[in-house]
């Protein structure tokens, strides 16, 4: 998969050399590149933002330097990327977009700051992208670099060979939509409290039944919301079984 990421802080996007990304783009499974939006710019003051027409508080980003940094990425592939515009009134990141994302072979994030990009912008790069704007959340974050972050990490690790053992893929939270089961390791008796016995039986049936209760159990008190869909989901495994 190959990424490219737009930003006037390509320093945040630093963390993408650490851990598992890192690794995967060592072994060439992600190839990913970071842009100084201010390298689109002819300026001596590398200008970005102005005022906004109408009025209001805040900047907005330029549009010409957006263009040009746009033309720049699409100058190098013959395909049609997916361009990401991390933004609060975006699409929510979930799972199932993160599973769309994954399948995507080229993924470009315009991260803007200040109060947002010039609107033209959203248009004029569907000439070459598909456009998404994706959110983190009900929230606001100062810029789009740590959702950029966020989007990376979920579709990366769902990228085939990123992480090593694909079974840690499969039992994961919000994959069937119930949370996961809580997990324990040594030492058996720590600080007055002790792991459930039914995971020293021994007795695999015991142990999963006792999984998936816990995991229903859990969904139940800290995510209500997710469980309509988990049953939809479960149902559904359930009709491919018979
Ligand atoms: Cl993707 N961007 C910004 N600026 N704020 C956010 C967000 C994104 N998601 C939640 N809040």
């Amino acid at each position: 998969m190959r990424i490219d990421v737009v930003s006037i802080f390509p320093d945040y996007l630093a963390p993408l050399d650490l851990s598992l990304i890192g690794k995967a783009r060592r072994d060439g499974l992600i190839e990913l590149q970071v842009h100084d939006l201010r390298a689109f710019t002819h300026d001596r003051h590398r200008t970005v933002d102005d005022t906004p027409y109408g009025g209001g508080a805040g900047m907005v980003m330029k549009p010409e330097p957006w263009a040009e940094a746009l033309d720049h990425v699409a100058a190098q592939t013959d395909s049609r990327p997916t361009l990401i515009i991390p933004g609060p009134g975006g699409q929510r990141l979930d799972q199932a977009l993160a599973r769309e994302l994954a399948r995507r072979d080229h993924l470009v994030f315009a991260c803007g700051r200040y109060e947002g990009i010039d609107e033209r912008v959203y248009d004029y790069a569907a000439r070459d992208f598909d456009v998404r704007i994706v959110s983190l959340g009900d929230y606001v974050l100062n810029g789009g670099e740590v959702a950029a972050l966020a989007v990376i990490e979920a579709v990366a690790r769902l990228v085939p060979g990123v992480i090593g053992n694909a079974d840690s893929l499969v039992e994961e939270s919000h994959e069937d939509g119930l949370l996961e089961y809580p997990v324990y390791t040594k030492p058996e008796h720590w600080q007055g409290r002790s792991v459930p016995e039914v995971l020293l039986s021994g007795d695999h049936g015991r142990i999963a039944a006792w999984r998936h209760e816990q995991r229903l159990q859990r969904t139940a008190a800290r995510r209500p919301d997710l469980l309509p869909r988990a049953a939809a989901a479960g149902a559904e495994q359930l009709a491919i079984a018979v």
